[in-house]
């Protein structure tokens, strides 16, 4: 079967499901409005079947990922899960559902080695490096080494404590890891610009590994760092467009196919530490499902970790 005839059917099942999944959320509906509806009158009411509507599309999502994992082993953007088939409309409302994988981003969790006070050389200059290319002061990585590392000696142009105590509204570095995204917001350097900047490149929640064939350009640019650049060279903007060109028509299904690319990203992938960065895979899923009624929106934010066959949510946040 062509890839366009079993996308063809992909998106056909996501529907399907969505539309089973629609159906139970809304007998349920019917008790709980009716329960509901007499505090709350009618945004309320429109309020709760949105959530309903958006709790929908995030459980056709789960299915959708663990469909997935049932028929292959890779994740790329050519997959049902990654394409954008939705809203459907059901009666006068609609759900519109997107999954990203987190694999596509840097981890920042991950720059930090496991006994908490020295960052990964390896995976510092990897976030380095997309500073670089975003245009953003490197101070950023020190300070984000700080607000991890357990100790509260400041790295020359990071920030500890004695820091952010003397801020308008004090408070002290975590000395842990990151436990959502928007945590970032609090360390030095990281202003809404900047955070707005970084949000769609790094995340505190995936394997640690990045996913070659849905990493977008600057993170595969960010790729090779540190020791690898003097060894092996790095990966530049036209590279990183010759791997999103090539992975088009060939999905990766293991991470060494990545030096099927050009004799370059072969001698990078043989001589250097890239290897243990890179998968094929995706484990951790961003979803967003949003219900729609008139024009009262509810969204869902999760974030689903994937095992096997299985998702469990890790995150769930209703907006
Ligand atoms: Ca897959
Ligand atoms: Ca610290």
């Amino acid at each position: 079967m062509t890839r366009r005839r079993e996308n063809e059917k992909g998106i056909a099942l996501l529907v399907t499901l969505l539309i089973l999944v629609l159906i139970v959320a809304l007998a349920h509906e019917v008790f709980r409005i009716g329960a509901q509806s007499a505090q709350t009158g009618a945004y309320g009411r429109d309020s709760i079947r949105c959530i309903l509507l958006a709790e929908a599309g995030t459980g056709a999502a789960r299915i959708a990922l663990r469909e997935d994992a049932r028929s292959n082993q890779n994740d790329t953007l050519d997959e049902f899960w990654s394409r954008a088939a939705l809203p459907i409309t059901l009666g006068d409302g609609e759900v519109l559902v997107t999954i990203e994988d987190e694999e596509r981003k840097i981890n920042l969790n991950r720059i930090m080695l496991s006994n908490g006070n020295a960052p990964d050389d390896q995976r510092l200059a990897v976030f380095q490096r997309l500073l670089d290319t975003l245009g953003i002061d490197r101070a950023v990585a020190d300070a984000v080494v700080d607000w991890l590392d357990n100790d509260e000696n400041p790295r020359v142009g990071g920030a500890e404590s004695s820091y952010y105590l003397g801020l308008p509204q004090p408070y002290r570095a975590k000395n842990d890891l990151f436990d959502t995204i928007g945590e970032l917001r609090l360390v030095r350097g990281v202003t809404a610009e900047v955070f707005e900047k970084l949000l769609p490149f790094v995340t505190v929640s995936s394997s640690g590994l990045v996913n070659i064939n849905t990493a977008p350009k600057e993170v595969l640019m960010s790729l090779s760092a540190g020791t690898d650049l003097a060894e092996g060279g790095a990966i530049d903007s036209k590279t990183a467009d010759d791997i999103i060109a090539y992975r088009k028509d060939h999905p990766f299904t293991t991470a060494s196919q990545i030096g099927n690319v050009s004799p370059f990203l072969r001698d990078l992938y043989a001589r250097t530490l890239i290897r243990n960065l890179l998968d094929v895979k995706s484990t951790y899923f961003h979803t967003r499902s949003s219900g729609n009624i008139g024009g009262t929106v509810r969204t869902i934010d999760a974030i689903g970790f994937r095992a096997g066959n299985e998702v469990q949510w890790r995150f769930w946040r209703i907006e």
